[in-house]
């Protein structure tokens, strides 16, 4: 019997709503198989928890969720509470805390969803996404002196680590080779401008590279890479990008496949000796959050993603052919793909497929 115990942290927004059908997924698959079971611990942490404590979480929160063995999150982000605060209070100490260098975000063009880029057929854009997770752009690594006089100082350095950027590379460069697609590995980078952080990092691809003569490589700057995620998305096989650019471009990608509503996100640990984290490219949507109307097919195909890290292939396989032939029959499809079904209506349609692939 495989037993799992996973945290689950539905944060703000949509996040409960869509985790909720992400949980449906899970308990589904459990009815079919006997030898598959899932514990849940919830912490309800996020902005309601900031209102009440001033804090996003516990002190000592990521001690209690250190002993799951994988993380499904939902989203953060609230109105009235500045975005920095509510990002750097949860999602990404914990994505430092549990040294989730490792992001993977598949952009797929799915049957049954239109692009908004002409021409673009089921299957045309097939893209992975490898972001650098803990560092980069977004170590809290800065400083603000003389605040709020005409000589003040603002500092945000960039941190980029050999270890975290070799990590990440050698990331891009394993999974295009197990993936066996277009053999083709795109690194992001902005060395003409950034001549220190983005020159390190290239020297970095490089020498990875080297061990992997089997797969082609290209280093573009990422200006040309938003333009070339537009123009020519096809031609993309597997990117590596660090912690900013790749959440700018994944952000690209997702539109290009149809809707954010779509984009699933896993943040790996690489090295096991912390949970993963499994969650939805986008955020707490509070334009429509509560409404329950909000795509959970970003979340449950996060939830494959989780099940394959957990060593469950068949089930994660199943999971994602169930997303698949959701969207291509379009019985129940969310307002964001040109549909009127509910959250739940998508969950239920997902559970049901699930039982018939
Ligand atoms: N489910 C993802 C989420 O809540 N994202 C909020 C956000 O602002 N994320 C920024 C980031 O991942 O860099």
């Amino acid at each position: 019997m495989a037993d799992y115990n996973l945290a689950i942290i539905p944060g703000d927004g949509v996040g409960p709503e869509v985790v909720a059908e992400g949980r449906k997924v899970l308990d589904a698959l459990a009815a079919q198989d006997a030898e598959l079971n899932f514990r849940y611990t919830e912490f309800s942490w996020g902005s309601a928890y900031y209102r009440e404590t001033g804090r996003m979480m516990p002190e000592d929160g990521l001690a209690e969720v250190s002993a799951c063995d994988a993380i499904l999150f939902g989203a953060v982000g609230d109105p009235e509470i500045p975005d920095h605060i509510t990002l750097q209070g949860l999602l990404l100490p914990m994505r430092r805390a549990f040294d989730q260098g490792v992001c993977i975000r598949p952009a797929y063009l799915y049957p049954g969803v239109t692009s908004p880029l002409a021409g673009k057929e089921a299957g045309d854009i097939d893209l992975v996404i490898f972001r650098e997770n803990t560092e980069g752009e977004y170590a809290p690594v800065g400083g603000r002196l003389y605040p709020g006089t005409p000589h003040e100082i603002v500092m945000q350095t960039n941190v980029f680590t050999r270890r975290g950027t070799e990590r990440i590379i050698r990331a891009a460069f394993e999974h295009c080779v197990k993936r066996n697609k277009k053999n083709l590995v795109t690194s992001v980078t902005k060395s003409n401008a950034q001549a220190f952080g983005m020159v390190f990092w290239d020297e970095v691809f490089e020498a990875v590279s080297a061990d992997y003569p089997q797969i082609r490589t290209e280093s573009l700057l990422v200006d040309r890479v938003a333009m070339d995620l537009v123009r020519w998305p096809e031609a993309f096989d597997v990117m590596v990008a660090s912690n900013l650019f790749a959440d700018i471009i994944s952000d690209i990608a997702a539109v290009a496949t149809g809707s954010m509503g779509l984009a699933a996100s896993a943040n790996i640990n690489p090295e096991g000796i912390f949970p993963s984290m499994f969650e939805s490219v986008h955020g707490a949507a509070f334009d429509i959050a509560g409404q329950g109307i909000a795509n959970p097919l970003a979340t449950i195909s996060a939830v494959g993603m989780m099940l394959d890290h957990l060593g469950q292939p068949e089930s994660a396989r199943r999971v994602e052919a169930a997303v698949m032939r959701s969207l291509e029959e379009r019985r129940f499809v969310t307002g964001d793909l040109g549909g009127s079904a509910t959250t739940a209506q998508v969950g239920d349609e997902v559970v049901r497929l699930v039982g018939e692939v």
